[in-house]
């Protein structure tokens, strides 16, 4: 007996990029146990485990019901032994030994925390973790320990920025940058991206991709928007980063999280009435702000598309339209171009639709790419 339909009548696809998956997630007992099976394998560099569970979270996101049985599962692409193993566990007993486990696990627990730090990632959480170090206070503590201008925000603000933003405080947010990008080119396009793009009611910062009608009219743009949220005293940090953006090279081969657009990664003071400031923190009563995460990236217009494709996410979207391009059309795609292999040719486009249509896929709206 068959107690959940998959999102389409065909059988589901293996790839991301051809299922629709809005933010309503009817699996999340499920997907919340694999995320911690996924993070953990992350820790533990096991890329293999890593990316199974990734695409089976992907698949379980995507059903239109929630799963009530393991015959719910049968002929549902990316779920092999081990993910059923502790889709079983749940259905019989409400929660996974393995997650469990996990859970409370030293290790696992200290990574967690440090990389909960903006900055800090896994890398440096192992390095703390060795050095025998399991709280904040610890880290803090060694004199030895000299955190980047990265790291040292992200302990500044850490409460702020774990708090994250929702939709209103965004939307506050997309008014700010806007004004500040037209009073310096002022038909600059400004738009949203990330996961407020996808529809989602929170995220851990907020997205912005910013171009110019005319090419080329967006280098330099970044700069001078740094310095007036600087004169406008809501800079509290920023990394700019300069355009190594080559209009030759070919699309890479491997899924990289950084692109070549010139970018900035900023921490911005959002005040607002509508911000909610946390009052058990001692400074709050005579603050009247909130720290938050803010990206912005500036690609030519001539590559807009492809940026806002990019990201516009989510990344096991993007992982498998890159994989799906590879594999099932001999093309390669990343964030700057599109490139056929066979005709050796690279394709063009000034929108996601015509991108798509290089690619020989049904359109999916950006509200369905929450995979
Ligand atoms: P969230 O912020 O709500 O938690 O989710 P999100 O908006 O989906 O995640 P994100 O970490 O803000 O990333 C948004 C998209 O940006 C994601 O699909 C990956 C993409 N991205 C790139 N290049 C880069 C980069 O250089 N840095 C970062 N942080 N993200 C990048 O394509
Ligand atoms: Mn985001
Ligand atoms: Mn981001």
């Amino acid at each position: 007996e068959v107690c959940v339909e998959p999102s389409s009548p065909q059988r589901l696809s293996q790839y991301a990029c051809q299922r629709r998956t809005t933010t309503i997630n009817h699996n999340k007992i499920f997907t919340d146990a694999f995320e911690v099976l996924i993070e953990h394998a992350e820790f533990n560099e096991n890329e293999g485990r890593c990316l199974a569970f990734m695409r089976a979270t992907s698949v379980l996101k995507s059903l239109s019901g929630a799963v009530r049985c393991l015959w719910d599962l049968e002929g549902l692409p990316c779920l092999g032994d081990q993910t059923k193993a502790v889709m079983e566990d749940i259905l019989e007993c409400g929660k996974s030994s393995k997650v469990q486990e996990i859970l409370s696990d030293d290790k696992y627990q200290a990574l967690k925390l440090f990389t909960s730090v903006f900055g800090v990632g896994r890398k440096t959480a192992e390095k703390w973790y060795r050095k025998g170090y399991r709280t904040f206070e610890e880290v803090l503590a060694d004199s030895s320990i000299s955190l980047n201008k990265m790291q040292k925000a992200g302990f500044l603000y850490y409460n702020d920025i774990l708090k994250g933003l929702n939709r209103a405080e965004a939307d506050v947010l997309s008014q700010i940058i806007e004004k500040t990008v037209h009073t310096i080119v002022p038909d600059a396009i400004v738009t949203l991206t990330g996961g407020f793009r996808r529809g989602k009611e929170y995220g851990h910062d907020v997205d912005f991709i910013l171009t110019t009608p005319e090419q080329g009219k967006q280098e330099g743009l970044l700069g001078c928007v740094i310095n007036k949220l600087r004169y406008q005293g809501i800079l509290l940090y920023h990394d700019h980063q300069q355009s190594t953006f080559d209009f030759k090279k070919l699309p890479s081969w491997k899924f990289e999280a950084m692109d070549h657009y010139e970018k900035c990664f900023l921490v911005l003071k959002l005040k607002s009435d509508l911000v909610e400031v946390d009052t058990r923190r001692d400074d709050a009563a005579e603050r009247d702000w909130r720290a938050v995460r803010v990206d912005l990236v500036a690609p030519p217009i001539s590559h807009f598309a492809f940026a806002l494709l990019g990201w516009t996410g989510s990344r096991q979207f993007e992982r498998d339209l890159r994989r799906f391009a590879r594999h099932e059309r001999k093309m390669l795609l990343d964030n700057h171009a599109l490139y056929d292999k066979t005709k050796k040719v690279c394709l063009s486009a000034k929108t996601e639709e015509e991108i798509f249509a290089h690619l020989g896929l049904e359109y999916i709206a950006p509200w369905e790419r929450n995979a």
